[in-house]
């Protein structure tokens, strides 16, 4: 009897360790499910680049605060927050014509964006822990830096509003507006300009994201640069953790965990805390799983998320060392590449980039580009991501040229100038990105695979750092990348 006791616990015992982990390993698979995909597809942004994606899928955590954000301000807060701005004018100033397509001109659904005024309370998503803890009372001021193109009124002004209403004044030195020469919107910036802290510089051309936020970069007083997308709206206490970390290490560059804002109905959803960027050799930004050593090192969820490269859109740089490393690839045109550009320069010049859980900034993803690219979308996203690879990414382009054939003989102007920076900030390789940045040799999973790459193994392991489930077909294959 005894003996059958002992058994049947010992069978539950071994079945329970092998369910949790089957559970660890199915979580810490890169996406994919079409579902997973399909959440990643909505979060990644690469608005449009692919097919739509499926059902929204967002992990919802519940241990994050089940409050409302804050109260819409009060009359008198109001005047205080926009000064003579007149917020009915502005908006009035450009609606939908009755019968038209609401998702035509912004690619999402403009008439739920601006039904819903400019101030509204949304979900705290950080984790709880996040509420207590303390931050220096004596952070530095940061120059908050949006550029827009043809952005719709009502979502503008909400990222502008979200900023004033959810930060603690004496963070914003300012908030500076690039209009990168919107269709007839002369007007806009002067408008703007009319809420106190708020800067509006208009291109006199278009420019694109690139050169926009160099140009707003050049003329920010702050010491501290907080770019920002045009199409957001901001979280409680969203600044503080990133200035934070910043005044501590000025070398760090971080971004906050970027929540959805449905495209369709404008919901604040609240995004997984457990993912980081990545990229496959077409160099097409993914979100990822966090590999599962780092997950299970992680006792502390307020803890910053080491990220082999940031989406871009949204982050915060010490504005020396954003002019100490060459700000950005000026030659890079409208949109796209840049973020590559940016990640591989700060690992690889000294640098370290950084997703930080207790910030949380909404975003509205969409899936396509509502705007023109002058040069065709295709053909700029080539000429970015090509001198992208052609400068940073050494022997590894070899792979980027696999994956994506068709920018080979594709016209990427001169690398000269972003050559000489290389070597004038001593930048190490893109192998040490690769195995340093990424921590290869901390994973035993990974030296293995090397051993057996090395040793010759067929098909699989078509290099240490390139898995593939079928052939060595690289446009298939996925980075095993990682950060401790
Ligand atoms: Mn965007």
């Amino acid at each position: 009897m005894r003996r059958i006791r002992a058994n049947a616990i010992a069978i539950l015992t071994v079945a329970w360790i092998l369910g949790t982990f089957y559970y660890l390993w199915q979580d810490s698979k890169p996406h994919t499910s079409p579902a997973a995909a399909a959440a990643a597809q909505t979060r990644s942004r690469s608005h449009g680049q692919k097919a739509a994606p499926g059902r929204l899928e967002i992990h919802r955590d519940d241990r994050t605060i089940p409050l409302i954000v804050t109260q819409p301000p009060r009359a008198e807060q109001q005047v205080h927050l926009l000064g003579g701005f007149d917020e009915k004018a502005y908006l009035a100033g450009k609606q939908l014509k009755p019968g038209d397509d609401p998702y035509r001109e912004h690619a999402f659904n403009l008439q739920e964006s601006d039904r819903l005024g400019s101030e509204r309370a949304i979900r705290d998503t950080r984790h709880y822990r996040c509420a207590s803890l303390n931050y220096d009372t004596d952070l530095p001021s940061t120059s908050i830096i949006i550029t827009f193109h043809n952005e719709a009124r009502s979502t503008l002004l909400r990222t502008i509003k979200s900023v004033l209403m959810r930060s603690p004044p004496s963070l914003i030195q300012e908030i500076i507006l690039i209009d990168d020469f919107s269709s007839d919107r002369e007007f806009d910036c002067q408008l703007l300009s009319q809420i106190p802290k708020v800067h509006c510089l208009r291109n006199g051309r278009r420019e694109g994201l690139i050169r926009s936020r160099v140009r707003g970069a050049n003329t920010a007083t702050a010491s501290i640069l907080t770019f920002l997308d045009s199409h957001c709206e901001v979280n409680t206490d969203w600044l503080q953790p990133m200035i934070q970390r910043v005044k501590e290490d000025h070398t760090r560059v971080v971004s906050p965990i970027i929540d959805v804002i449905s495209l369709d109905n404008f919901a604040y959803l609240a995004a997984s805390a457990d993912l980081r960027g990545g990229f496959d050799w077409s160099l097409h930004f993914k979100w990822e799983q966090i590999p599962i050593e780092q997950k299970m090192a992680r006792s502390d969820p307020t803890q910053p998320i080491r990220t082999p490269v940031i989406a871009g859109g949204i982050f915060v740089m010490d504005k020396s060392w954003f002019n100490h490393l060459g700000q950005y690839d000026t030659h890079m045109d409208i949109w796209g590449g840049e973020n590559f550009e940016l990640s591989f320069r700060v690992w690889m010049c000294g640098g370290s980039l950084e997703i930080l859980p207790c910030s949380r900034v909404g975003h509205v993803f969409r899936k396509r580009h509502p705007y023109d690219f002058p040069e065709g979308n295709a053909l700029t996203y080539i000429k970015n991501t090509r001198r992208a690879a052609e400068v940073w990414m050494d022997e590894y382009k070899q792979y980027y040229y696999s994956a994506r054939p068709s920018a080979q003989g594709k016209a990427f102007g001169s690398i000269t100038d972003r050559l000489t920076l290389r070597r004038k900030l001593n930048c190490k390789p893109f192998r040490w990105y690769m195995e340093n940045a990424k921590n290869l040799n901390n994973s035993k999973h990974l030296r293995l695979l090397y051993e057996r790459w090395r040793l010759g193994s067929p098909h699989q392991i078509c290099h240490p750092l390139i898995i593939t489930l079928e052939t060595c077909n690289a446009s298939k294959s996925f980075l095993y990348i990682q950060v401790n």
